[in-house]
């Protein structure tokens, strides 16, 4: 093709060659111009897509700062509410001697007390000296205590499963035979305080959570 265009002197030849030799340039040049249309759209389309990618990366990081701001605030609240939360559980509770005593403001029977206290990651209290009699006295209330003969009648038993050793029972107790299978404080005297009472009777009670210092 270039060799031909240096020879001018050479004519075109009439009719068909010339009509042949000038469309295939128009090819050629529109060709060129297709080309050069697609290389700048190719250039274009990069540009945006590597755009894209660098906004992208950027939201991604931007996301990822907030998550972790979200998970640490989610911490500091779970921590709050266990603080919150132990410190409503803990406030009505009394510390006497490696134990936490919580009396309650509400009567329930002697299951449904003890239900409460074991939710209350304690048990009804269990009375073993009498110093912790005394105590348990002091707050003037008949109270559910842990102690029952509902296994065998007349072995009488605390929660954790040991056999009552020492009593304080009041006089004539305990007195009910099968119909009464659950402990309670009746009187506020320390010596003589104790009664047997049907379990499903409606009382205050009292939960201990023992603890070692
Ligand atoms: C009386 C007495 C107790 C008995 C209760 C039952 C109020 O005390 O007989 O021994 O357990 O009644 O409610
Ligand atoms: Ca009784």
């Amino acid at each position: 093709m270039e060799m031909r265009r240096m020879r001018p002197k050479e004519a075109p030849a009439p009719g068909t060659k010339f009509v042949k030799k000038s469309s295939y340039r128009a090819a050629v040049s529109l060709l060129g111009v297709l080309c050069l249309l697609l290389l700048t759209g190719l250039i274009i389309l990069a540009f945006l897509f590597i755009k894209d990618k660098f906004q992208m990366e950027e939201e991604v990081g931007n996301l990822k700062t907030e998550r972790d701001q979200l998970q640490k605030r989610v911490e500091e609240l779970t921590k709050e509410k266990e603080m919150i939360f132990r410190q409503s559980f803990m406030c009505n509770w009394v510390n006497v001697s490696g134990s936490f005593y919580f009396t309650s403001s509400e009567k329930k029977s002697w299951q449904e007390s003890r239900q409460d206290c074991v939710q209350r990651g304690a048990d009804l209290v269990i009375i073993s000296s009498q110093e912790e009699q005394n105590f348990v006295n002091t707050f003037k209330k008949r109270l559910w205590i842990g102690l029952t003969d509902s296994e065998t009648e007349g072995t009488w038993k605390w929660v954790d499963g040991t056999p009552m050793n020492t009593s304080y029972w009041n006089r004539g107790e305990p007195n009910g035979d099968k119909k009464e299978n659950c402990g309670h404080i009746d009187t506020y005297n320390s010596e003589n305080s104790w009664n047997d009472a049907p379990c499903s009777i409606l009382h205050f009670w009292i939960c201990e959570k023992r603890y070692s210092p």
